[in-house]
């Protein structure tokens, strides 16, 4: 059966969706895109039936994946005729999962948002800092950002610094000793790809190729990985948000048919008494926590949650979220969330 094909919605500029552009170009999947506005409303995921708010979604035929944090594995446990980017042995895995906690989870993204040019053009209109503050839960102004910088470049520079010295210290051209780069420098990078590619964010007194050869010799060797790995795929097709659901919604599952289980020994399935089939709305705990997805719950287990959702034309696909990052609660008809 050919396989269902996959689409993601971002937009070019999104550091979290370069991640999982990346994943796809150093494996060699092909893919299709749907190119979405840097801020909300973004109707293309509308229409697919989603409250979500962060960027980037994949879909996988009829079942769309939240949070790089679940895209990269499950792209990871696909394709096994390509050579995989995470590595075999656990203590490698170990460091490839802690790398992803410590760059999204211990706030170096957070401190990287603050340290953005407060002159650059998308921060000089107004909506801006609304809608981001929507995503932060929190009240954002230029005035906010330029008080918080000197913080915040003391912990970034604590980051280069960290890199620097352990993984790349001894003059390693991957962090796990790869021929190529794999999941580990996907993980680690983004942060410091972004940041140096944005002109002003860093000082140069600070930050540079003198200060921080490894790093900067690393971020260089990335990006020529990937323009080489893209230059060997296919250029993604671009979809508008149409096409891009009435495809989805034509296509297969990518995961099995009947969906999966609820562990009913889970902490929350206790606590909220779900079952499979209850109505439950999930969210981020972190950012874009006031987007709430309701639908039928299909799956639960430690890594991954899969609910059931109807697209704006009325066809079912299903919504999964990791575990890790997200909330679970049984939908009580709480106002303001989506109406099933
Ligand atoms: N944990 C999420 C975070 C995603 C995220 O924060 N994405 C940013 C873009 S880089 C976002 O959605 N920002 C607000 C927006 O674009 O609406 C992931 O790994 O996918």
């Amino acid at each position: 059966m050919a396989r269902p094909e996959i689409v993601l919605y971002h937009y070019g500029i999104s550091p979290f969706a370069r991640r999982t552009v990346w994943y796809l170009a150093l494996r060699g999947i092909p893919y299709s895109q749907c190119l979405q506005p840097g801020m909300l409303p973004r109707p293309d995921v509308a229409r697919l039936g989603i409250s979500y708010r962060r960027i980037p979604v994949l879909s996988i035929g009829k079942d769309i994946y939240l949070d790089t944090r679940l895209q990269l594995p499950k792209l990871e446990a696909m394709y096994p005729e390509l050579p995989r980017l995470g590595s075999s042995t656990p203590e490698q895995q170990g460091i490839e999962r802690l790398l992803s906690a410590y760059i999204i989870d211990s706030g170096i993204f957070q401190h990287a948002v603050k340290l953005l040019p407060t002159d650059l053009p998308f921060l000089k209109d107004p909506r801006y800092f609304k809608d981001r503050g929507d995503f932060m839960g929190t009240e954002l102004s230029a005035e906010g950002m330029n008080k918080a910088r000197p913080e915040a470049l003391g912990e970034i520079a604590a980051a280069f610094e960290l890199m620097e010295t352990t993984f790349l210290a001894d003059g390693r051209e991957w962090i796990l000793k790869t021929e190529r780069p794999g999941l580990a420098d996907i993980e680690a990078v983004w942060a410091f790809h972004w940041l140096t590619g944005v002109p002003g964010a860093l000082p140069a007194e600070r930050f540079s190729a003198e200060k921080f050869p490894r790093v900067y010799a690393w971020i260089k060797r990335f990006q020529e990985a990937v323009t080489s790995a893209k230059k060997r795929l296919e250029k993604p097709k671009t979809l508008n948000g149409e096409e891009a659901a009435k495809m989805i919604e034509g296509s297969s599952w990518n995961e099995e048919e009947e969906g999966g289980t609820v562990d009913g020994d889970d902490p929350v399935v206790v606590a909220e008494g779900l079952g499979k089939g209850c109505l439950v709305a999930i969210s981020p705990t972190d950012t874009g926590r006031a987007h709430k997805d309701v639908g039928k719950l299909v799956r639960l287990d430690k890594d991954e949650v899969v609910i059931e959702v109807k697209t704006a034309e009325g066809e079912s696909v299903r919504v999964h979220a990791p575990r890790h990052g997200y909330k679970v609660r049984r939908f009580d008809g709480e106002k303001g969330v989506a109406k099933l």
